[in-house]
């Protein structure tokens, strides 16, 4: 008997599943692209900025009203620190340009800073 080289069968590629109304039924692809970093603005306590100053800071470049500019205010006049907000890193860095511009024109020590979300 003459044996015949023989090469393994591969089987044929699967036809594109329908929903049986000849519709291509499209597999289901895990997202490859994170979502992109996120940073916070923190605003750090010092004794000499007067918390007035601090209040309109937060009202003008954080857009929050007087009252829950007050209660973050309060929270870094008692904790040290606190967020202002949470931004694309861009948006956070000019966030905190414009804080310490207007702190130094008004010639307070008020410093601020931007950090990684977790
Ligand atoms: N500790 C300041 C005071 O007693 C007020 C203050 C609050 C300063 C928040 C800075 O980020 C700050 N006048």
């Amino acid at each position: 008997m003459v044996s015949m080289a023989t090469k393994p069968v591969k089987p044929a590629p699967a036809p594109p599943q329908t929903g049986g109304d000849d519709a291509v039924v499209l597999e289901r692809r895990t997202q490859r692209t994170k979502p992109p970093q996120m940073y916070q603005v923190v605003l750090l306590n010092d004794d000499f900025t007067p918390m007035e100053f601090v209040v309109l800071v937060i009202q003008e470049f954080f857009n929050k009203d007087r009252e829950t500019a007050t209660q973050i205010m309060l929270k870094i006049h008692l904790q040290g620190k606190g967020v202002c907000g949470v931004f694309s890193r861009d948006v956070a860095a000019t966030k905190v340009d414009q804080v310490l511009d207007a702190a130094r024109k008004a010639g307070h020590p008020l410093q601020c800073l931007s950090e990684p979300v977790e």
